[in-house]
């Protein structure tokens, strides 16, 4: 009944317990997806309050191309400080991905491409973008700061596929995700596909469709156990709704303010500390 709850509840009762890059420790299975049709209101999770701000945010840095945390700072979001340098690097992350992949004839937007291909060639099966770039990939035996130094990714991306469907006028998106933090990013990566799927619908004149969240390695860390028994035990309410205030003229000219939750009423934050 409830996807994102039945996956932690999937976790906790299968899990295997394994080491990981970080030393904290997980409950893991492999291979789990869900759904979420946009129609239905859009997926923040009330079970715990979830900072709209951040997420939102995130986005539009990944859609500036942007891969250093002072914009992120000016707009009061902090998730990404612990992996920069002390000038807010991270190297060639997600947004340096997804607008401009290097290749020999010059950098490639993939996004351009996504927005272009919906418009023109919407029954495609190419419409995707990718941020596994192998020449980027970090030193995994490095700390993120050196990597960073190196000219490589603070971290490889866990959100790294991004695949876009059209069909009845209605825009549908796939989101694959390697190793999934099920307790703190995967609520983050499911709001950010929901809002990345409302704002290319809008500029491609579709309708909002499904998203489909498939993850990887899908883990609950062992310091996170005890928040996500306090969720379990807690009663969803309804969804909140999105409406997008304006239609700029492109993919690339929203901001925040554009975006306005309606009726989230969640129950309170549950705070758990981020595995580095
Ligand atoms: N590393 C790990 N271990 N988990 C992740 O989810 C993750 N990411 C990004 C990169 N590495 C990761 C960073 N994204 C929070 C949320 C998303 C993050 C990092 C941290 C977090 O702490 N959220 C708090 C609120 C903090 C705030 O809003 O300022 C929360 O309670 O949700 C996944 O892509």
């Amino acid at each position: 009944m409830n996807p994102y709850l039945d996956l932690l509840r999937d976790i906790l009762d299968n899990g295997v317990e394994k080491g990981d890059r970080t030393g904290t420790g997980t409950l893991s299975v492999f291979g789990r997806q869900y759904r979420h049709d946009l129609a239905a209101g859009f997926p923040l999770l009330t079970t715990k309050k979830l900072h709209f701000r951040s997420i939102a945010n995130e986005l539009l840095w990944f859609l500036r191309g942007d891969t250093n945390t002072r914009w992120l700072k000016d707009n009061g979001v902090s998730i990404w400080d612990e992996w920069a340098t002390e000038s807010g690097d991270l190297g060639p992350i997600y947004g340096a991905q997804w607008t401009a992949w290097p290749t020999d004839d010059g950098p490639v937007n993939q996004i351009d491409y996504v927005v272009e291909t919906l418009r023109n060639n919407p029954d495609s099966r190419r419409i995707l973008f990718h941020g596994w770039n192998v020449g980027f990939l970090p030193d995994e035996a490095m700390t993120p700061q050196d990597n960073v130094r190196a000219g490589r990714m603070a971290l490889p991306p866990c959100h790294l596929l991004y695949q876009f469907y059209v069909a009845g006028g209605r825009l549908s998106s796939q989101l694959y995700i390697r190793s999934s933090d099920s307790f703190l990013g995967l609520p983050y990566n499911t709001a950010s596909l929901a809002l990345l799927t409302h704002l290319l619908a809008q500029q491609c004149d579709l309708q909002p469709g499904e998203i489909i969240v498939t993850t990887g390695d899908s883990h609950i860390y062992l310091n996170h156990l005890e928040q996500v028994r306090t969720q379990l035990a807690r009663e969803p309410r309804p969804l909140p709704t999105l409406h997008l205030r304006r239609r700029p003229a492109t993919i690339y000219d929203y901001s925040f303010e554009d975006f306005e939750v309606r009726g989230y009423d969640p129950h309170p934050p549950i705070p758990a500390p981020v595995a580095v």
